[in-house]
């Protein structure tokens, strides 16, 4: 399925959702953020789908940030504001889906493109990739999410320098910090992430679902909140048909077959 900003394909238990404006380096205006909610949805609804991966198109950039014509062009508080929901909503979206995200960051991911990183679950890069949040250059400081997500997701000291200089720093940097999980060279990207998804979508997509549950609710809570609801979601996992299969299949010593029951 594909539109003009958006494209999606599906093979093997794996979405891929590409962000397709390469003349703008893929940054994201409104009718893009639109988009990419609604094939978004598409993917993580159909039940063939395991795993999502999101990319961009062309091999200069994932996303250059939001864009900054389109920003420019907003006279106003409402308007601000009109996209802050958007924006907002959207890599919200993203972050609690059911099914395991993976960033392939094939290029430039600056701004909204490093906001929208922080909303997927594993982040995998290419060598000669640039990440920053030039946010504080333009007036401006990270607003889709990513100032709250950044200061939670690596050290504070780091996300703040990156914040308030507004530099770009390299992909093995953005490894070092822990801002994203792999680095490899740009032939290796898809097959490194496809190879990652297939691992997981190998795995019980029902038991998935209920683990990225237990972790998007229990990051939130109180240690001691969060325990008990481990406990109590891995009662439900202990009652699944997949969870019997995987203990049995270990014990009479072949593979598992999982069926998401
Ligand atoms: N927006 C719009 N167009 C962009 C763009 C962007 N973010 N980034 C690049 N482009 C366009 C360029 O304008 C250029 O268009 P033409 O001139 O060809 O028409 C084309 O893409 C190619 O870019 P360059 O010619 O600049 O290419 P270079 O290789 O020389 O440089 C670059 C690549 C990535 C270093 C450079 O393009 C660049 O610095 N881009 C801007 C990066 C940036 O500052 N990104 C952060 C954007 S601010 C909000 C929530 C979130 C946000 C804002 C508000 N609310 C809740 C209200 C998010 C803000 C941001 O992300």
């Amino acid at each position: 399925m594909s539109d003009d900003t958006i494209t999606t394909s599906i093979a093997e238990n794996i979405g891929t959702l590409s962000i397709n404006r390469p003349k703008a380096l893929n940054a994201l205006n409104s009718a893009t953020l639109e988009k990419l909610s609604s094939r978004f949805a598409d993917l993580e609804t159909n039940d063939d789908v395991h795993v999502i991966v999101i990319t961009g198109a062309g091999d200069r950039a994932f996303v250059a940030g939001g864009d900054i014509a389109d920003l420019a062009s907003r006279g106003g508080l409402e308007h601000y504001l009109e996209f802050a929901e958007l924006i907002h909503e959207v890599f919200r979206q993203i972050e609690v889906c059911k099914k395991p995200t993976i960033s392939a960051v094939n290029g430039w991911a600056l701004g909204g493109g490093v906001e929208l990183i922080l909303a997927t679950d594993i982040r995998v890069a290419v060598e000669d990739a640039a990440l920053g949040l030039p946010e504080i250059t333009l007036g401006l400081f990270p607003g889709a999410g990513g100032s709250q997500r950044l200061l939670r997701q690596i050290s504070p000291c780091q996300a703040k320098e990156l914040m308030f200089t507004g530099d770009r720093i390299s992909a093995r940097e953005a490894l070092r910090i822990g801002l994203v999980n792999k680095v490899v060279s740009r032939e290796e990207l898809m097959p490194e992430v496809m190879k990652t998804a297939q691992k997981i979508a190998s795995h019980s997509p029902l038991v998935l679902q209920l683990l990225k549950r237990n972790l998007t609710h229990g990051q939130d809570m109180p240690l001691a909140a969060a325990l008990a609801h481990e406990q109590a979601m891995i009662g439900l996992v202990l009652d699944t048909a997949d969870a019997h299969e995987g203990c049995s299949a270990f014990l009479e010593k072949r593979p598992a077959e999982f069926r998401g029951k």
